[in-house]
């Protein structure tokens, strides 16, 4: 069997299971403000793969939006039930350049807050750089129009593509997402230290909250926290985890 038709099935019978990676506040109290879902495949000979191993198959064979749809039914509908110590949580999920620029996508959150139940500001796209400034005039017509419906955009993998200064400042956006490459520099490299300094100067002068993402080590944190970063996210908050996991935690479920 080839593999496109694994996922076919996999989409249909819901073998994808979601791992969900916690996103912590650092500002004083420390708090959990939500997770990011992370898909994998429960493959029948295979065992769990990550997403590189398939996502790329799904963009190929117009499966994508049919993954990007199964995953945010499936994080909204997690998310509507959890909340922390200071209110509900929110749930970031990744889609596909494919989906964004296919024009469906505010339909497909309109359907999405509707059956789940979400506040639509629980909710976080996360879209990558490249794929917004490949086609960066589609891009801000459409999530535009998201934004309108309430729900959050996040850039991920901020600082790896290219970036127009230009076009970032007309971006509906709410968080920059600094690529871990940057974070795996500090201390070691100053021209990552440089770049990331750059980056929340830069998002904050545009009224957009950083994020640092792949946070290792408790000496990063601590220089990110310094420079203001307003999320981390990465091993040293904590591991992708099972929703159960996530909710035996700091998470809690109604
Ligand atoms: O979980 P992991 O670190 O292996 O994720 C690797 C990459 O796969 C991440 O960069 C993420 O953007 C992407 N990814 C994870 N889950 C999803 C998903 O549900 N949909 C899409 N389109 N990409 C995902
Ligand atoms: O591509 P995206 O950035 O959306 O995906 C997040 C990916 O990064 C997931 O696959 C997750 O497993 C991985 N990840 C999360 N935290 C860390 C970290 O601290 N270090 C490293 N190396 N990878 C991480
Ligand atoms: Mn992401
Ligand atoms: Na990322």
């Amino acid at each position: 069997r080839l593999i496109e038709e694994d996922l076919r099935t996999a989409i249909t019978t819901g073998d994808l299971p979601l791992r969900f990676q916690p996103i912590r506040s650092v500002a004083p109290g420390r708090t959990s403000i939500g997770a990011e879902a992370l898909i994998r495949w429960r493959h029948p000979q295979l065992g769990l793969l990550a997403p590189q191993d398939f996502v790329p198959v799904a963009e190929e064979n117009q499966l994508i939006m049919a993954l990007d749809r199964y995953v945010l039914r499936s994080a909204a509908a997690s998310a509507a039930r959890w909340y922390g110590d200071f209110g509900t949580l929110s749930v970031a999920v990744n889609v596909s350049v494919v989906t964004l620029l296919s024009g469906d996508l505010p339909s497909l959150i309109a359907e999405v807050l509707d059956s789940s139940g979400l506040v639509p500001a629980r909710l976080c796209l996360e879209i990558t750089e490249t794929a917004v400034m490949h086609d960066h005039r589609t891009a801000t017509r459409i999530l535009t129009a998201i934004k309108q419906q309430g729900v959050h955009v996040a850039l991920d993998d901020f600082g790896t593509g290219y970036s127009s200064l230009a076009y970032l400042k007309d971006l509906p956006i709410d968080t920059l997402k600094i690529d871990r490459d940057f974070v795996r520099g500090i201390g070691a490299d100053s021209r990552d230290e440089h770049t990331i300094e750059t980056i929340i100067r830069l998002g904050h002068d545009l009224g957009i909250e950083v994020l640092a993402e792949g946070v290792e080590t408790r000496f990063q944190l601590e220089w990110l926290t310094a420079r203001d970063i307003d999320y981390a996210q990465g091993f040293y908050i904590s591991m992708p985890l099972t929703e159960r996991s996530l909710l035996t935690g700091r998470f809690k479920t109604r």
